[in-house]
């Protein structure tokens, strides 16, 4: 008893085939504008406007070769099997094989390499871009609250080694001595200035929910969790507009946690904190949604139910 299988006549299948790849190629070809072609060159990656963009690049850029070439591989040997061994008449069943142990061997162990490198890389590239310099030019304390986010920039001297926390004595422990700050809502999205070619370093801090800072063309973001604060630090490279989010869906309202960056001169930068001085947006220490950041249920020191 042999296979039973349909007989197909091959000249119309294939010639049909040819005309709706064509039809494709032409569509895509055809919906290509300047933006696209842009997007298709950075690997559909936004430009890079930080110094630490590049490492997230790169990894994004080689994860692709390293698939690409995977991909042909795999789609060589799927061709390669299905003209060689092909039916060649209506009623010839192929050569059944089973186990192929260098086969088998070799389809174990190069994923395994494949994933040891990926892993190599992405811890690499990772290490790089959450480095933390120990005197960063300068710090801003960042708070993504329900639903929107407050900038505080420090004003005057910056002290490098505080913890934008408290000290031993639990005291807070910010930067600076002095603050001006910008608080966005629901309705009025902020904006974030930073000065070019300064690194800065976010302080994140949470009044009630995971949140996640992002810029997509800085290439970094981290988790803001409440309760802790995260260190983040960035080196913007190019002036100009950028959009910002939050990562990570943090209610209701996620989706409003928008917020614009500025990256200017240095000059502009301090014109910016003098305005908002001017409108009396000042204070001793930054604005992060009350002491209740710190003194949630389950964190404070000495409340019941503490575990310390
Ligand atoms: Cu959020």
């Amino acid at each position: 008893m042999g296979l039973q299988v349909p007989k197909l006549s091959g000249a119309p299948m294939r010639r049909s085939l040819k005309i709706a790849l064509l039809g494709v190629t032409m569509l895509v070809l055809a919906g290509c504008s300047e933006a696209d072609t842009h997007q298709i060159k950075n690997l559909a990656m936004p430009d890079r406007a930080t110094a630490q963009g590049p490492y997230t690049y790169e990894l994004w850029k080689w994860a692709w070769v390293a698939a690409m070439v995977t991909g042909v591989i795999v789609w060589g040997l799927i061709f390669y099997a299905v003209v060689k061994f092909r039916r060649r008449s209506d009623d010839e069943v192929p050569r059944q094989t089973r186990y192929n142990l260098p086969l088998e061997v070799f389809y174990t162990i190069a994923p395994v390499l494949m994933c040891v490198v990926f892993f190599f890389h992405t811890v690499r590239v990772q290490d790089e871009v959450i480095k933390i310099e120990p005197e960063p030019d300068l710090t801003v304390e960042v708070m993504g609250q329900q639903w929107s986010w407050t900038f505080n920039y420090g004003v005057g001297e910056q002290d490098p080694t505080a913890t934008a926390g408290e000290d031993d004595n639990g005291e807070p422990d910010f930067a600076y001595d002095d603050y001006v700050y910008f608080s966005g809502t629901g309705r009025v999205i902020p904006t974030l200035y930073l000065p070019v070619d300064r690194t800065v370093q976010f302080n994140l801090h949470s009044p009630d929910v995971i949140h996640d800072f992002g810029v997509p063309s800085f290439l970094v973001k981290m988790d803001v969790i409440p309760g802790r604060v995260n260190k983040l630090q960035v080196t913007p490279t190019v002036e100009g507009t950028y959009a910002g989010k939050c990562y990570e869906l943090c209610g209701v309202s996620h989706s409003r946690m928008l917020f614009n960056v500025e990256v200017v001169s240095q000059a502009e930068y301090d014109a910016y904190l003098a305005e908002l001085a001017e409108a009396g947006n000042t204070a001793d220490s930054p604005l992060l949604g009350g002491s209740y950041v710190r003194d949630q249920v389950g964190l404070e020191d000495d409340s019941e139910g503490s575990n310390e």
